[in-house]
Protein backbone atom coordinates (compact mmCIF):
# COMPACT_ATOMS: atom_id res chain seq x y z
CA UNK A 1 0.00 0.00 0.00
CA UNK A 2 1.48 3.45 -0.97
CA UNK A 3 1.68 7.13 0.14
CA UNK A 4 1.44 8.16 4.02
CA UNK A 5 2.11 5.08 6.12
CA UNK A 6 -0.64 2.85 5.93
CA UNK A 7 -4.52 2.62 6.77
CA UNK A 8 -5.75 2.32 10.79
CA UNK A 9 -7.19 -1.02 9.08
CA UNK A 10 -7.13 -3.28 5.78
CA UNK A 11 -10.84 -3.21 5.90
CA UNK A 12 -13.67 -1.70 7.51
CA UNK A 13 -17.24 -3.41 7.98
CA UNK A 14 -20.14 -0.89 8.31
CA UNK A 15 -23.09 -3.04 9.80
CA UNK A 16 -23.81 -5.93 12.49
CA UNK A 17 -26.14 -8.01 11.02
CA UNK A 18 -25.56 -11.11 9.29
CA UNK A 19 -23.64 -9.41 6.09
CA UNK A 20 -21.34 -7.71 8.63
CA UNK A 21 -20.72 -10.13 11.36
CA UNK A 22 -20.14 -13.08 8.43
CA UNK A 23 -17.81 -10.97 6.63
CA UNK A 24 -15.86 -9.95 10.08
CA UNK A 25 -15.30 -13.83 10.72
CA UNK A 26 -13.90 -14.42 7.32
CA UNK A 27 -11.63 -11.69 6.76
CA UNK A 28 -10.47 -11.88 10.10
CA UNK A 29 -9.61 -15.40 9.83
CA UNK A 30 -7.70 -14.71 6.41
CA UNK A 31 -5.66 -12.49 8.33
CA UNK A 32 -6.76 -9.02 7.64
CA UNK A 33 -7.08 -5.90 10.23
CA UNK A 34 -10.28 -5.78 10.28
CA UNK A 35 -12.91 -3.62 12.19
CA UNK A 36 -16.58 -3.67 11.92
CA UNK A 37 -18.87 -0.62 13.54
CA UNK A 38 -22.27 0.27 13.61
CA UNK A 39 -24.60 2.26 15.35
CA UNK A 40 -26.84 0.04 17.17
CA UNK A 41 -25.68 -0.99 20.69
CA UNK A 42 -25.84 -4.87 19.49
CA UNK A 43 -25.80 -7.08 16.85
CA UNK A 44 -28.38 -8.37 14.76
CA UNK A 45 -28.92 -5.30 12.21
CA UNK A 46 -32.66 -5.35 10.86
CA UNK A 47 -33.40 -6.77 14.98
CA UNK A 48 -31.90 -4.95 16.40
CA UNK A 49 -34.36 -1.76 15.27
CA UNK A 50 -37.36 -3.47 14.58
CA UNK A 51 -37.65 -4.47 18.14
CA UNK A 52 -41.67 -4.20 18.02
CA UNK A 53 -44.07 -6.29 19.43
CA UNK A 54 -44.68 -9.68 17.32
CA UNK A 55 -41.17 -8.87 15.14
CA UNK A 56 -40.42 -12.13 13.78
CA UNK A 57 -38.38 -13.57 10.93
CA UNK A 58 -40.24 -15.31 8.20
CA UNK A 59 -37.84 -18.21 7.27
CA UNK A 60 -38.19 -21.59 9.50
CA UNK A 61 -35.61 -22.95 11.53
CA UNK A 62 -32.66 -23.91 10.19
CA UNK A 63 -32.50 -21.63 7.30
CA UNK A 64 -31.91 -18.37 9.25
CA UNK A 65 -29.14 -19.27 10.82
CA UNK A 66 -25.42 -19.78 9.62
CA UNK A 67 -23.66 -22.78 8.66
CA UNK A 68 -20.91 -22.22 10.51
CA UNK A 69 -20.83 -25.49 12.65
CA UNK A 70 -19.00 -24.10 15.58
CA UNK A 71 -22.37 -21.65 15.68
CA UNK A 72 -24.96 -24.23 14.90
CA UNK A 73 -24.14 -27.11 16.65
CA UNK A 74 -24.09 -24.93 20.14
CA UNK A 75 -27.37 -23.41 19.46
CA UNK A 76 -31.25 -24.05 19.90
CA UNK A 77 -33.69 -22.06 18.94
CA UNK A 78 -37.47 -22.20 21.05
CA UNK A 79 -39.66 -21.71 17.90
CA UNK A 80 -39.98 -22.42 14.31
CA UNK A 81 -40.25 -18.87 13.47
CA UNK A 82 -37.82 -16.84 15.92
CA UNK A 83 -39.11 -13.60 17.19
CA UNK A 84 -36.44 -10.35 17.28
CA UNK A 85 -35.67 -11.56 21.01
CA UNK A 86 -33.94 -14.92 20.38
CA UNK A 87 -32.88 -13.67 16.86
CA UNK A 88 -30.23 -11.02 18.94
CA UNK A 89 -29.49 -13.66 21.37
CA UNK A 90 -28.49 -15.59 18.43
CA UNK A 91 -26.31 -12.91 17.81
CA UNK A 92 -24.61 -12.52 20.80
CA UNK A 93 -23.90 -16.18 20.40
CA UNK A 94 -22.22 -15.84 17.20
CA UNK A 95 -20.08 -13.32 18.36
CA UNK A 96 -18.94 -15.11 21.49
CA UNK A 97 -18.62 -18.50 19.75
CA UNK A 98 -16.59 -16.43 16.69
CA UNK A 99 -15.12 -14.31 19.61
CA UNK A 100 -15.56 -11.20 17.57
CA UNK A 101 -16.37 -8.98 19.99
CA UNK A 102 -12.79 -7.74 20.14
CA UNK A 103 -13.13 -6.33 16.17
CA UNK A 104 -16.50 -4.82 16.81
CA UNK A 105 -17.18 -0.89 17.88
CA UNK A 106 -21.06 -1.03 18.66
CA UNK A 107 -22.73 2.51 19.01
CA UNK A 108 -20.56 3.99 17.03
CA UNK A 109 -22.23 5.90 13.68
CA UNK A 110 -20.57 6.24 10.65
CA UNK A 111 -21.45 9.74 9.98
CA UNK A 112 -19.11 9.59 6.50
CA UNK A 113 -16.48 8.03 4.48
CA UNK A 114 -14.75 9.47 1.68
CA UNK A 115 -12.52 7.99 -0.77
CA UNK A 116 -9.15 9.41 -0.11
CA UNK A 117 -7.64 9.68 -3.60
CA UNK A 118 -4.17 10.56 -3.08
CA UNK A 119 -3.68 8.57 -0.07
CA UNK A 120 -5.70 5.84 -1.35
CA UNK A 121 -8.17 5.15 1.21
CA UNK A 122 -11.15 5.61 2.70
CA UNK A 123 -11.50 8.17 5.58
CA UNK A 124 -14.56 7.60 7.79
CA UNK A 125 -16.08 10.32 10.43
CA UNK A 126 -17.37 8.52 13.35
CA UNK A 127 -19.98 9.84 15.49
CA UNK A 128 -18.56 12.18 18.00
CA UNK A 129 -15.40 13.28 15.48
CA UNK A 130 -13.26 10.28 15.65
CA UNK A 131 -11.89 9.95 12.39
CA UNK A 132 -10.56 6.40 10.91
CA UNK A 133 -8.91 4.94 7.63
CA UNK A 134 -9.21 1.97 5.59
CA UNK A 135 -8.17 0.61 2.70
CA UNK A 136 -11.41 -1.48 1.88
CA UNK A 137 -14.86 0.46 2.69
CA UNK A 138 -17.42 -2.50 3.29
CA UNK A 139 -21.18 -1.63 3.91
CA UNK A 140 -23.06 -4.23 5.28
CA UNK A 141 -26.55 -2.04 6.02
CA UNK A 142 -28.81 -4.79 4.70
CA UNK A 143 -31.78 -3.58 2.55
CA UNK A 144 -34.10 -1.93 5.02
CA UNK A 145 -31.83 0.09 7.15
CA UNK A 146 -33.33 3.44 6.18
CA UNK A 147 -37.17 3.82 7.25
CA UNK A 148 -39.58 5.79 5.17
CA UNK A 149 -42.17 7.74 6.89
CA UNK A 150 -45.00 9.77 4.14
CA UNK A 151 -45.38 13.22 4.81
CA UNK A 152 -48.19 13.75 6.82
CA UNK A 153 -49.44 16.86 7.26
CA UNK A 154 -49.91 17.52 11.44
CA UNK A 155 -47.73 15.32 12.10
CA UNK A 156 -45.55 17.50 14.35
CA UNK A 157 -48.84 19.03 16.42
CA UNK A 158 -49.86 15.10 17.15
CA UNK A 159 -50.11 15.13 20.95
CA UNK A 160 -49.78 11.41 21.46
CA UNK A 161 -46.72 8.98 20.60
CA UNK A 162 -45.63 8.41 17.05
CA UNK A 163 -42.86 6.23 15.61
CA UNK A 164 -41.72 3.71 12.84
CA UNK A 165 -41.95 0.26 13.07
CA UNK A 166 -38.03 0.35 12.91
CA UNK A 167 -37.46 2.87 15.30
CA UNK A 168 -39.31 1.42 17.83
CA UNK A 169 -38.09 2.57 21.40
CA UNK A 170 -35.43 0.05 22.76
CA UNK A 171 -37.51 0.22 26.30
CA UNK A 172 -41.09 -0.67 24.37
CA UNK A 173 -43.70 0.36 23.90
CA UNK A 174 -46.76 -0.54 26.40
CA UNK A 175 -49.61 -1.08 23.66
CA UNK A 176 -52.31 -2.22 26.26
CA UNK A 177 -55.24 0.29 26.81
CA UNK A 178 -53.89 2.51 23.75
CA UNK A 179 -56.00 3.91 20.67
CA UNK A 180 -53.67 3.24 18.18
CA UNK A 181 -53.67 4.05 14.37
CA UNK A 182 -51.01 1.67 12.37
CA UNK A 183 -50.58 3.30 8.63
CA UNK A 184 -49.21 0.15 6.31
CA UNK A 185 -50.18 -3.25 6.30
CA UNK A 186 -46.91 -4.73 4.77
CA UNK A 187 -44.96 -7.68 7.12
CA UNK A 188 -44.67 -5.08 10.04
CA UNK A 189 -47.67 -3.44 9.88
CA UNK A 190 -49.24 -7.40 9.90
CA UNK A 191 -47.03 -8.54 12.79
CA UNK A 192 -47.95 -5.07 15.13
CA UNK A 193 -51.50 -5.56 14.55
CA UNK A 194 -51.82 -9.10 15.54
CA UNK A 195 -50.05 -7.98 18.86
CA UNK A 196 -52.00 -4.31 19.33
CA UNK A 197 -55.13 -6.34 18.58
CA UNK A 198 -55.07 -8.09 21.96
CA UNK A 199 -54.49 -5.14 24.42
CA UNK A 200 -55.65 -1.83 22.60
CA UNK A 201 -58.77 -0.15 23.64
CA UNK A 202 -58.87 0.47 19.76
CA UNK A 203 -56.64 -0.56 16.91
CA UNK A 204 -57.27 1.09 13.27
CA UNK A 205 -55.50 0.00 10.38
CA UNK A 206 -54.96 2.13 7.58
CA UNK A 207 -54.85 -0.14 4.24
CA UNK A 208 -54.02 0.93 0.84
CA UNK A 209 -53.22 -2.19 -0.54
CA UNK A 210 -54.35 -5.51 1.46
CA UNK A 211 -51.46 -7.94 2.29
CA UNK A 212 -51.55 -11.41 0.72
CA UNK A 213 -51.09 -12.65 3.68
CA UNK A 214 -50.15 -16.76 3.92
CA UNK A 215 -50.50 -19.03 7.45
CA UNK A 216 -47.09 -19.34 9.82
CA UNK A 217 -48.13 -22.49 10.99
CA UNK A 218 -45.59 -21.03 14.21
CA UNK A 219 -44.24 -24.43 16.13
CA UNK A 220 -42.59 -24.84 19.56
CA UNK A 221 -39.18 -26.45 18.99
CA UNK A 222 -37.82 -28.51 21.84
CA UNK A 223 -33.54 -29.10 22.34
CA UNK A 224 -34.32 -32.98 21.38
CA UNK A 225 -35.95 -32.67 17.87
CA UNK A 226 -33.23 -30.12 16.78
CA UNK A 227 -30.54 -32.16 17.94
CA UNK A 228 -32.42 -35.15 15.34
CA UNK A 229 -33.06 -32.49 13.02
CA UNK A 230 -29.06 -31.65 13.05
CA UNK A 231 -28.12 -34.32 11.04
CA UNK A 232 -29.94 -33.01 8.31
CA UNK A 233 -28.09 -29.29 8.51
CA UNK A 234 -25.42 -29.90 6.44
CA UNK A 235 -27.36 -30.44 3.35
CA UNK A 236 -29.84 -28.06 3.82
CA UNK A 237 -26.88 -25.46 3.92
CA UNK A 238 -25.43 -26.95 1.12
CA UNK A 239 -28.95 -26.83 -0.70
CA UNK A 240 -29.91 -23.39 -0.21
CA UNK A 241 -26.77 -22.04 -2.07
CA UNK A 242 -28.79 -24.10 -4.98
CA UNK A 243 -31.77 -22.42 -5.01
CA UNK A 244 -33.40 -18.91 -6.21
CA UNK A 245 -34.64 -18.00 -2.65
CA UNK A 246 -31.61 -19.01 -0.67
CA UNK A 247 -34.39 -21.77 1.05
CA UNK A 248 -34.27 -25.29 1.22
CA UNK A 249 -36.34 -25.82 -1.91
CA UNK A 250 -37.38 -23.93 -4.67
CA UNK A 251 -40.53 -23.86 -7.41
CA UNK A 252 -41.38 -27.17 -9.13
CA UNK A 253 -39.98 -27.74 -12.60
CA UNK A 254 -43.70 -27.26 -14.07
CA UNK A 255 -46.29 -25.16 -14.76
CA UNK A 256 -49.45 -24.65 -13.33
CA UNK A 257 -51.02 -24.77 -16.53
CA UNK A 258 -49.45 -28.08 -17.96
CA UNK A 259 -51.84 -30.28 -14.71
CA UNK A 260 -55.39 -30.24 -14.21
CA UNK A 261 -57.16 -28.68 -11.52
CA UNK A 262 -57.10 -31.63 -9.08
CA UNK A 263 -53.68 -31.87 -9.68
CA UNK A 264 -52.99 -28.15 -9.32
CA UNK A 265 -55.17 -27.73 -6.09
CA UNK A 266 -53.25 -30.36 -4.31
CA UNK A 267 -50.01 -29.13 -4.88
CA UNK A 268 -51.24 -25.76 -3.59
CA UNK A 269 -53.05 -27.38 -0.19
CA UNK A 270 -49.73 -29.45 0.31
CA UNK A 271 -48.05 -25.82 0.28
CA UNK A 272 -50.86 -23.91 2.37
CA UNK A 273 -50.34 -26.38 4.76
CA UNK A 274 -46.63 -26.49 5.38
CA UNK A 275 -47.21 -23.40 6.12
CA UNK A 276 -44.41 -20.13 5.99
CA UNK A 277 -43.68 -18.88 2.64
CA UNK A 278 -43.61 -22.01 0.70
CA UNK A 279 -47.04 -21.65 -0.96
CA UNK A 280 -44.48 -18.58 -2.74
CA UNK A 281 -41.42 -20.18 -3.11
CA UNK A 282 -42.03 -23.88 -3.44
CA UNK A 283 -45.04 -23.41 -6.03
CA UNK A 284 -45.27 -24.16 -9.99
CA UNK A 285 -42.63 -22.86 -11.73
CA UNK A 286 -44.59 -20.30 -13.78
CA UNK A 287 -46.81 -18.59 -10.35
CA UNK A 288 -44.27 -15.74 -11.17
CA UNK A 289 -44.32 -15.13 -14.51
CA UNK A 290 -47.67 -16.16 -16.13
CA UNK A 291 -50.38 -14.50 -15.46
CA UNK A 292 -52.81 -17.46 -15.72
CA UNK A 293 -50.73 -19.81 -13.66
CA UNK A 294 -50.49 -16.55 -11.04
CA UNK A 295 -53.98 -16.10 -10.88
CA UNK A 296 -54.92 -19.45 -9.89
CA UNK A 297 -52.71 -19.02 -6.57
CA UNK A 298 -54.54 -15.98 -5.67
CA UNK A 299 -57.61 -17.75 -6.41
CA UNK A 300 -56.74 -20.60 -4.18
CA UNK A 301 -55.84 -18.03 -1.35
CA UNK A 302 -58.82 -16.00 -1.57
CA UNK A 303 -60.84 -19.11 -1.41
CA UNK A 304 -58.80 -19.81 2.07
CA UNK A 305 -58.87 -16.11 3.19
CA UNK A 306 -62.44 -15.65 2.41
CA UNK A 307 -63.56 -19.05 4.64
CA UNK A 308 -61.62 -16.98 7.72
CA UNK A 309 -64.11 -13.67 7.29
CA UNK A 310 -67.82 -13.46 8.79
CA UNK A 311 -68.29 -9.77 7.49
CA UNK A 312 -68.65 -9.81 3.41
CA UNK A 313 -67.90 -6.01 3.54
CA UNK A 314 -64.98 -6.51 4.83
CA UNK A 315 -63.80 -10.00 2.96
CA UNK A 316 -63.90 -7.39 -0.17
CA UNK A 317 -61.18 -5.20 1.71
CA UNK A 318 -59.25 -7.52 2.71
CA UNK A 319 -58.93 -10.37 0.11
CA UNK A 320 -60.41 -8.74 -3.14
CA UNK A 321 -62.19 -10.24 -6.17
CA UNK A 322 -60.17 -8.93 -8.29
CA UNK A 323 -55.80 -9.34 -7.43
CA UNK A 324 -54.69 -5.84 -5.69
CA UNK A 325 -51.56 -6.97 -8.01
CA UNK A 326 -50.27 -10.25 -8.93
CA UNK A 327 -49.68 -13.09 -6.54
CA UNK A 328 -46.65 -12.95 -4.76
CA UNK A 329 -44.87 -9.40 -6.80
CA UNK A 330 -45.64 -8.04 -3.57
CA UNK A 331 -43.58 -10.07 -0.60
CA UNK A 332 -46.84 -12.34 0.94
CA UNK A 333 -46.18 -11.57 4.92
CA UNK A 334 -46.79 -14.79 7.42
CA UNK A 335 -49.72 -14.15 9.96
CA UNK A 336 -50.90 -16.00 12.76
CA UNK A 337 -54.46 -15.23 13.03
CA UNK A 338 -54.16 -11.70 11.35
CA UNK A 339 -57.85 -12.33 9.37
CA UNK A 340 -59.62 -12.66 12.39
CA UNK A 341 -58.50 -9.71 14.87
CA UNK A 342 -60.72 -7.96 12.17
CA UNK A 343 -64.04 -9.45 14.00
CA UNK A 344 -63.05 -8.23 17.47
CA UNK A 345 -65.00 -4.80 18.56
CA UNK A 346 -61.65 -3.09 19.58
CA UNK A 347 -60.53 -3.71 15.66
CA UNK A 348 -61.34 -1.35 12.62
CA UNK A 349 -60.17 -0.94 9.04
CA UNK A 350 -59.80 2.23 7.11
CA UNK A 351 -59.35 1.60 2.93
CA UNK A 352 -57.18 4.74 1.98
CA UNK A 353 -57.97 4.18 -1.39
CA UNK A 354 -61.61 4.92 -0.83
CA UNK A 355 -60.87 7.13 2.06
CA UNK A 356 -57.99 8.94 1.76
CA UNK A 357 -55.50 10.60 4.98
CA UNK A 358 -56.04 14.60 4.80
CA UNK A 359 -53.89 15.55 8.07
CA UNK A 360 -52.71 14.66 11.46
CA UNK A 361 -54.83 16.41 14.21
CA UNK A 362 -53.51 16.86 17.56
CA UNK A 363 -55.62 13.62 19.05
CA UNK A 364 -56.75 11.75 15.77
CA UNK A 365 -56.30 11.47 11.91
CA UNK A 366 -58.17 13.44 9.71
CA UNK A 367 -59.76 11.11 6.39
CA UNK A 368 -62.02 12.58 3.79
CA UNK A 369 -64.77 11.00 5.40
CA UNK A 370 -64.55 11.25 9.16
CA UNK A 371 -61.52 11.08 11.68
CA UNK A 372 -60.19 8.22 13.82
CA UNK A 373 -59.29 9.34 17.30
CA UNK A 374 -55.71 7.84 18.79
CA UNK A 375 -52.95 8.17 21.20
CA UNK A 376 -50.66 6.12 19.50
CA UNK A 377 -49.34 6.41 15.52
CA UNK A 378 -47.49 3.74 14.21
CA UNK A 379 -46.24 4.07 10.74
CA UNK A 380 -45.79 0.79 9.54
CA UNK A 381 -44.71 2.13 6.08
CA UNK A 382 -41.65 0.42 5.10
CA UNK A 383 -38.53 1.36 4.00
CA UNK A 384 -36.38 3.39 1.06
CA UNK A 385 -35.18 -0.10 0.24
CA UNK A 386 -31.63 -0.96 -1.08
CA UNK A 387 -30.08 2.22 -1.34
CA UNK A 388 -31.51 4.39 1.59
CA UNK A 389 -29.14 3.52 4.38
CA UNK A 390 -26.23 3.87 1.66
CA UNK A 391 -27.02 6.96 0.83
CA UNK A 392 -27.18 8.03 4.86
CA UNK A 393 -23.95 7.30 5.32
CA UNK A 394 -22.72 10.11 3.25
CA UNK A 395 -20.52 8.05 0.73
CA UNK A 396 -18.22 10.42 -1.29
CA UNK A 397 -16.12 8.59 -4.10
CA UNK A 398 -13.49 9.66 -6.69
CA UNK A 399 -13.71 13.56 -7.70
CA UNK A 400 -15.88 14.09 -4.74
CA UNK A 401 -19.06 12.39 -6.39
CA UNK A 402 -21.16 11.70 -4.06
CA UNK A 403 -23.15 7.96 -3.87
CA UNK A 404 -26.64 9.82 -4.21
CA UNK A 405 -25.49 11.38 -7.23
CA UNK A 406 -23.76 8.39 -8.61
CA UNK A 407 -27.51 6.52 -8.37
CA UNK A 408 -29.91 9.50 -9.34
CA UNK A 409 -31.01 8.37 -12.54
CA UNK A 410 -31.43 5.01 -10.85
CA UNK A 411 -29.42 2.05 -8.94
CA UNK A 412 -26.11 0.70 -10.96
CA UNK A 413 -23.96 -1.72 -9.24
CA UNK A 414 -21.81 -4.40 -10.84
CA UNK A 415 -22.50 -7.53 -9.19
CA UNK A 416 -24.70 -5.75 -7.09
CA UNK A 417 -21.38 -4.82 -4.93
CA UNK A 418 -19.42 -2.28 -6.34
CA UNK A 419 -20.04 0.86 -7.79
CA UNK A 420 -17.65 2.83 -10.44
CA UNK A 421 -16.30 6.16 -9.16
CA UNK A 422 -15.96 4.35 -5.82
CA UNK A 423 -12.57 2.46 -5.76
CA UNK A 424 -11.85 -0.31 -2.82
CA UNK A 425 -15.98 -0.32 -1.82
CA UNK A 426 -18.20 -3.19 -1.90
CA UNK A 427 -20.99 -3.68 -0.61
CA UNK A 428 -22.57 -6.44 0.86
CA UNK A 429 -26.62 -7.44 0.44
CA UNK A 430 -26.82 -4.14 -1.53
CA UNK A 431 -29.03 -3.14 -4.77
CA UNK A 432 -29.09 -4.98 -7.52
CA UNK A 433 -27.78 -8.21 -5.46
CA UNK A 434 -30.08 -11.32 -4.14
CA UNK A 435 -30.95 -9.16 -0.96
CA UNK A 436 -34.54 -8.65 -0.56
CA UNK A 437 -35.47 -11.58 -2.53
CA UNK A 438 -33.05 -13.88 -0.69
CA UNK A 439 -32.90 -15.67 2.45
CA UNK A 440 -30.82 -13.27 4.40
CA UNK A 441 -27.65 -15.73 5.76
CA UNK A 442 -27.90 -17.65 2.14
CA UNK A 443 -26.80 -14.08 0.40
CA UNK A 444 -24.20 -13.14 3.28
CA UNK A 445 -22.79 -16.35 2.72
CA UNK A 446 -22.32 -16.17 -0.69
CA UNK A 447 -21.08 -12.48 -0.53
CA UNK A 448 -18.98 -12.60 2.23
CA UNK A 449 -16.84 -16.02 0.92
CA UNK A 450 -16.51 -13.97 -2.30
CA UNK A 451 -15.72 -10.98 -1.11
CA UNK A 452 -12.99 -12.65 1.28
CA UNK A 453 -11.65 -14.47 -1.80
CA UNK A 454 -11.43 -11.38 -3.51
CA UNK A 455 -9.68 -9.17 -1.36
CA UNK A 456 -6.87 -12.50 -0.62
CA UNK A 457 -6.66 -12.87 -4.54
CA UNK A 458 -5.94 -8.77 -4.37
CA UNK A 459 -3.28 -9.22 -1.55
CA UNK A 460 -1.87 -12.10 -3.43
CA UNK A 461 -0.78 -9.93 -6.31
CA UNK A 462 -0.17 -6.83 -4.28
CA UNK A 463 -3.09 -4.68 -5.89
CA UNK A 464 -3.63 -1.54 -4.29
CA UNK A 465 -6.95 -0.43 -5.83
CA UNK A 466 -10.09 -2.09 -7.84
CA UNK A 467 -12.97 -0.52 -9.05
CA UNK A 468 -15.86 -1.64 -11.02
CA UNK A 469 -15.41 -0.80 -14.46
CA UNK A 470 -18.58 1.37 -16.15
CA UNK A 471 -19.19 -1.45 -19.40
CA UNK A 472 -19.57 -4.52 -16.69
CA UNK A 473 -21.79 -1.73 -14.07
CA UNK A 474 -24.13 -1.10 -17.31
CA UNK A 475 -24.03 -4.50 -18.16
CA UNK A 476 -25.46 -6.04 -14.77
CA UNK A 477 -27.33 -3.59 -14.34
CA UNK A 478 -29.51 -4.18 -17.48
CA UNK A 479 -29.70 -7.60 -16.84
CA UNK A 480 -31.23 -7.42 -13.73
CA UNK A 481 -33.96 -4.98 -15.13
CA UNK A 482 -34.02 -7.70 -18.30
CA UNK A 483 -34.09 -10.73 -15.88
CA UNK A 484 -37.11 -8.45 -13.81
CA UNK A 485 -39.17 -8.03 -17.40
CA UNK A 486 -39.27 -11.55 -17.87
CA UNK A 487 -41.47 -11.72 -14.44
CA UNK A 488 -44.40 -10.31 -13.29
CA UNK A 489 -42.40 -8.32 -10.65
CA UNK A 490 -43.10 -5.05 -12.47
CA UNK A 491 -46.87 -5.06 -12.91
CA UNK A 492 -46.81 -4.15 -8.50
CA UNK A 493 -46.08 -1.24 -6.86
CA UNK A 494 -43.69 -2.23 -4.34
CA UNK A 495 -40.35 -1.77 -2.92
CA UNK A 496 -39.07 -4.83 -4.82
CA UNK A 497 -39.55 -2.13 -7.91
CA UNK A 498 -38.51 1.07 -5.69
CA UNK A 499 -42.31 1.85 -6.21
CA UNK A 500 -42.79 2.77 -2.46
CA UNK A 501 -40.29 6.29 -2.73
CA UNK A 502 -41.87 8.68 -4.16
CA UNK A 503 -39.58 10.02 -6.68
CA UNK A 504 -37.23 6.86 -6.91
CA UNK A 505 -36.66 5.27 -10.08
CA UNK A 506 -38.67 2.13 -10.80
CA UNK A 507 -36.49 -0.78 -11.31
CA UNK A 508 -35.92 -4.21 -10.49
CA UNK A 509 -33.84 -3.08 -6.91
CA UNK A 510 -32.65 -7.08 -6.41
CA UNK A 511 -31.40 -10.34 -8.49
CA UNK A 512 -33.78 -12.90 -8.89
CA UNK A 513 -31.91 -15.59 -8.11
CA UNK A 514 -29.74 -16.21 -5.43
CA UNK A 515 -27.84 -19.82 -7.43
CA UNK A 516 -27.78 -18.01 -10.40
CA UNK A 517 -26.15 -14.92 -9.21
CA UNK A 518 -23.23 -17.37 -7.17
CA UNK A 519 -22.60 -19.18 -10.54
CA UNK A 520 -22.02 -15.65 -12.06
CA UNK A 521 -19.68 -14.54 -8.98
CA UNK A 522 -18.01 -17.65 -9.46
CA UNK A 523 -17.54 -16.93 -13.27
CA UNK A 524 -16.06 -13.32 -12.33
CA UNK A 525 -13.58 -14.85 -9.90
CA UNK A 526 -12.60 -17.88 -12.60
CA UNK A 527 -12.26 -14.81 -15.09
CA UNK A 528 -9.30 -13.01 -12.70
CA UNK A 529 -12.23 -10.43 -12.02
CA UNK A 530 -12.09 -8.72 -15.46
CA UNK A 531 -15.17 -7.04 -14.70
CA UNK A 532 -12.53 -4.80 -12.57
CA UNK A 533 -9.88 -2.27 -13.41
CA UNK A 534 -6.73 -2.72 -11.38
CA UNK A 535 -3.81 -0.14 -10.17
O1 LIG B 1 -42.91 -2.46 4.53
P1 LIG B 1 -43.71 -2.62 3.14
P2 LIG B 1 -42.75 -3.50 5.72
N1 LIG B 1 -49.95 5.94 3.06
O2 LIG B 1 -43.09 -1.64 2.22
C1 LIG B 1 -48.03 1.24 3.16
C2 LIG B 1 -39.27 -7.34 5.39
N2 LIG B 1 -39.97 -7.63 6.63
O3 LIG B 1 -41.96 -2.85 6.77
O4 LIG B 1 -48.69 -1.52 -0.40
C3 LIG B 1 -50.50 4.79 3.46
O5 LIG B 1 -43.83 -4.00 2.72
C4 LIG B 1 -47.86 0.33 1.99
O6 LIG B 1 -48.98 0.40 1.13
P3 LIG B 1 -48.83 -0.02 -0.43
C5 LIG B 1 -39.99 -8.00 4.23
O7 LIG B 1 -39.09 -8.31 3.22
C6 LIG B 1 -40.03 -8.91 7.01
O8 LIG B 1 -44.06 -4.07 6.12
O9 LIG B 1 -47.59 0.65 -0.92
N3 LIG B 1 -49.87 3.61 3.43
C7 LIG B 1 -47.70 -1.01 2.70
O10 LIG B 1 -48.92 -1.53 3.11
C8 LIG B 1 -40.92 -6.91 3.82
O11 LIG B 1 -41.43 -7.04 2.52
C9 LIG B 1 -40.68 -9.24 8.15
O12 LIG B 1 -50.05 0.47 -1.07
C10 LIG B 1 -48.63 3.62 2.98
C11 LIG B 1 -46.90 -0.60 3.95
O13 LIG B 1 -47.12 0.79 4.13
C12 LIG B 1 -40.05 -5.69 4.00
O14 LIG B 1 -39.27 -5.96 5.15
C13 LIG B 1 -41.30 -8.28 8.92
C14 LIG B 1 -47.97 4.79 2.56
C15 LIG B 1 -45.42 -0.80 3.76
O15 LIG B 1 -45.15 -2.15 3.54
C16 LIG B 1 -40.81 -4.41 4.24
O16 LIG B 1 -41.93 -4.67 5.08
C17 LIG B 1 -41.23 -6.97 8.51
C18 LIG B 1 -48.70 5.98 2.60
N4 LIG B 1 -48.18 7.13 2.17
C19 LIG B 1 -40.56 -6.66 7.36
N5 LIG B 1 -46.72 4.46 2.18
C20 LIG B 1 -40.72 -10.65 8.51
O17 LIG B 1 -41.72 -11.25 8.72
C21 LIG B 1 -46.60 3.14 2.36
N6 LIG B 1 -47.74 2.63 2.84
C22 LIG B 1 -39.44 -11.34 8.48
Amino acid sequence: MRSTGSPDYDAVIVGAGFSGIYLLHKLRDAGFKVLLVDAAAQPGGIWYWNCYPGARVDSQVPLYEFSIPEVWKSWAWSERFPGWKELRAYFRHVCDTLGLWPLMRMGSRVESARFDEEGRRWRLQLEGGEGISTHFLLPALGFASKPYIPDMPGIAAFEGDWCHTARWPQQGIDLSGRRIAVIGTGASGVQIAQEAAKCAEKLTLFQRTPILGLPMRQERLTEDIQQRDKQGYPAIFVRRKRTNGGFECQSLDISALDVDATTRNNHFETLWRQGGLKFWYNNFADILTNREANRYAYEFWRKKVLARIIDPVMAEKLAPAEPPHPFGTKRPSLEQGYYEIFEQDNVALVDLKANAIIRIEPQAIKMEDGEVECDLIIFATGFDAGRGGLIDMNITGREGLPLWQAWEDGLRAYLGMAVSGFPNMLFAYGPLSPSGFANGPTSAEIQGDWICDFMVWLRRRDIDLFEGKPAAETGWTEMVAAAGAMTLFPEAASWYMGANIPGKKRQLINFPSVSSYAALCDEEAAGSYAGFAFE
